[in-house]
C-alpha cells in the first residue's frame, strides 16, 4: 500500500469530517526568515499589575496563559481593591512571541503576580536577557518587592513600564525613580498593557536598554 502524498508545508489541511471545525491556519505561526535572532524576555510585575494583559497585546501567536480562577482563598492576601472585573489569576505562565524588528524575535516569558507563586521566577528567567518590571502606581508597594525579587533572583537588565489604568494618577517619572529607588540609567516608560502600540514601546525601551548594558558606548 502506498503512502499518501505529503501536502507541502503551509497548504491549507483537507476540510475534517468530524464535528470539530478544521484549525484555522495561521500566517504569523511561522518566524519570519529574515529573524537572525531570538531573546528572550521576562515580563514580571505584583499581582494583576497587567502582566497577562500585556503579552496578550503585544504577541503575534496566541498566547499561552495558565489562568485560574480566583477563589475566596485569596480573600485577604490579593488585593483586588482596584481590579474590578479581575476573575482571574496566572497561576505558572504566559508566552507569547513578538518579531520587534525583520531581524529579531522576542519570546516573552511571564511570571506569576500572586506571591505564593514566586518561588517560579528564578526558573523561568533563566536565559533571560532583558526583564520588564509592570508597576501599577496607584499600587507601588508592591512594585518594591517585585523590584527586590528580580535584583536578587534575575540577573539580566530590567526596564520599568508604568501601566496606566483609567484612575491611575499622572506621577513623573523623577518622583517613581525615588520611590522605586531605581538606578539614573533604569528606563521607565509608561504604557497602557491593552494597548499593544504602546506595549511595543516598552518592549523597545527595554531591548534598547539591555543591548545598551551589554555593548557599553566606549
Ligand atoms: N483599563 C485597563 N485595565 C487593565 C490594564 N491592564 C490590565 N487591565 C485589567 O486589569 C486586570 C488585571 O490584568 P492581568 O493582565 O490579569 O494582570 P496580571 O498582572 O497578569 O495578574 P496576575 O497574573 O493575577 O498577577 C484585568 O482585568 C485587565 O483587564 C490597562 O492598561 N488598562
Ligand atoms: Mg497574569
Amino acid at each position: 500500500m502506498g503512502s499518501a502524498p505529503s501536502e507541502p508545508r503551509g497548504t491549507a489541511p483537507a476540510p475534517a469530517t468530524g464535528a470539530e471545525p478544521p484549525a484555522e491556519p495561521r500566517a504569523d505561526r511561522y518566524l519570519p526568515g529574515t529573524v537572525a535572532r531570538t531573546a528572550k524576555i521576562l515580563v514580571v510585575g505584583d499581582f494583576g499589575v497587567g502582566k497577562t494583559s500585556f503579552i496578550g497585546s503585544v504577541s503575534e501567536i496566541r498566547p499561552l496563559r495558565t489562568e485560574e480562577p480566583i477563589t475566596e482563598a485569596s480573600t485577604g492576601v490579593d488585593d483586588l481593591a482596584r481590579l474590578p472585573g479581575k476573575t482571574s489569576t496566572t497561576v505558572a505562565m504566559d508566552f507569547g512571541r513578538i518579531t520587534l524588528n525583520p531581524s529579531l524575535a522576542l519570546y516573552l516569558f511571564g511570571t506569576p503576580g500572586q506571591r505564593r507563586f514566586w518561588d517560579m521566577w528564578a526558573g523561568l528567567a533563566e536565559g533571560a536577557v532583558g526583564v520588564l518590571v509592570i508597576v501599577d502606581s496607584r499600587r507601588l508597594a508592591g512594585g518594591f518587592d517585585v523590584l527586590d525579587q528580580v535584583e536578587t533572583h534575575v540577573p539580566a537588565p530590567f526596564a520599568v513600564a508604568v501601566n496606566h489604568f483609567p484612575d491611575t494618577p499622572p506621577h513623573p517619572h523623577e518622583r517613581l525613580r525615588g520611590a522605586l529607588d531605581l538606578l539614573p540609567h533604569t528606563p521607565i516608560v509608561d504604557c497602557n498593557a491593552l494597548d499593544r502600540d504602546s506595549s511595543v514601546a516598552a518592549l523597545v525601551a527595554l531591548a534598547e536598554h539591555a543591548l545598551a548594558v551589554r555593548e557599553p558606548a566606549p
